[in-house]
C-alpha cells in the first residue's frame, strides 16, 4: 500500500490544502520542454502529478510516463478516460466513476475491464466520484463520455450528486470543469458540496490564475488540478503553491 490516499485525508485533517498538476502526454510531446515543467513542479513542492486526457493520439510517440518517473519522485496517479491507459509504473489511479452522468460504461462498464488488470497491478485504486461541471463549452470529456454536464449555476444539484457519491462508497470527489474549460468552477458550487460530504474534494478546469485558486481553496476545495494554464503560463506552477501555502 502506497498510502496516498491517507496522505490526502492527513493532509484535509490539517487543513492543508494540495496542488495536483495535470500531465496530458498529447500535450507535452516536447521531452525538454515536459522535463523542464516536472523541475519546476519538483521546485515548488507540487503534491502529486495528474497523468491522462479525455483521448490520448500520441502513445506511440514519446514514453512520457517514463520521463517522469525518470526525473521525480513526485507521486504519479493516473487520471484515466478508458482502460487503455492503466499503467503499472505510475503510483496510483483515480478509478473515477463518472456519477453527474448517466452513462453506464462511465459508471460501471470501464471498471469491469479495468478491475483484474489493478487487481495485478501494484497500484494504489482511489475510488473517486467524478462530476462534470459545465464551464462555458463543451470539452473532450463531454463528448467522449457522452454525459451532460451539470449545470454551472446549479450547485445544489451538485451536492447532492456528490454526498449520494460518498454514500456509494466514494472516497475522493472530483468537481472538474473539463480540461480547457472556459472559467473554473463558481467558489458557491464548491461551498455547497463541501458542506455536503466529508471526503476530500478535488476541483480542477480553466484554473488559470492564483486569485482563482484562493478562491477555490477559500471555498472548500482541498486539492486543485491545473493543466492547460501551467502549459499557457509555466509560472503559475510555482504560483498555484504559493497560494496553497496560504492554508494549513
Ligand atoms: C481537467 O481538471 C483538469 O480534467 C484540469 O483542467 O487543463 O483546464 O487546467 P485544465
Amino acid at each position: 500500500m502506497k498510502g496516498l490516499l491517507s496522505d490526502i485525508n492527513a493532509s484535509k485533517a490539517r487543513n492543508e490544502k494540495q496542488f495536483a498538476l495535470l500531465i496530458d502526454p498529447d500535450s507535452y510531446q516536447d521531452s525538454d520542454q515536459l522535463i523542464d515543467t516536472v523541475h519546476k513542479a519538483e521546485k515548488s513542492g507540487v503534491d502529486f502529478l495528474l497523468f491522462g486526457g479525455s483521448l490520448i493520439t500520441k502513445y506511440d510517440e514519446v514514453d512520457t510516463l517514463k520521463l517522469i518517473k525518470d526525473v521525480t519522485s513526485i507521486p504519479v496517479i493516473l487520471f484515466p478516460s478508458s482502460p487503455l491507459q492503466i499503467d503499472n509504473r505510475a503510483d496510483g489511479i483515480l478509478f473515477l466513476s463518472l456519477i453527474s452522468g448517466r452513462n453506464p460504461e462511465y459508471l460501471i462498464g470501464h471498471h469491469v475491464n479495468a478491475a483484474p488488470l489493478l487487481k495485478n497491478s501494484d497500484l494504489e485504486v482511489l475510488p473517486t466520484g467524478y462530476l462534470l461541471i459545465e464551464c462555458g463549452k463543451t470539452t473532450t470529456v463531454e463528448y467522449v463520455s457522452n454525459t451532460k454536464p451539470i449545470p454551472f449555476n446549479k450547485p445544489n444539484i451538485a451536492s447532492c450528486t456528490a454526498l449520494a457519491g460518498e454514500f456509494m462508497g466514494q472516497k475522493l470527489i472530483y468537481l472538474d470543469g473539463g480540461s480547457g474549460a472556459d472559467r473554473p468552477i463558481s467558489p458557491e458550487m464548491i461551498s455547497e458540496v463541501s458542506q455536503s460530504v466529508t471526503v476530500p474534494i478535488i476541483v480542477g478546469g480553466g484554473i488559470r490564475t492564483m486569485e482563482s485558486a484562493i478562491e477555490a481553496f477559500e471555498a472548500g476545495a482541498d486539492i486543485l488540478v491545473v493543466g492547460n494554464g501551467a502549459e499557457e503560463y509555466p509560472d503559475l506552477i510555482a504560483e498555484m503553491s504559493a497560494a496553497k501555502k496560504q492554508f494549513g
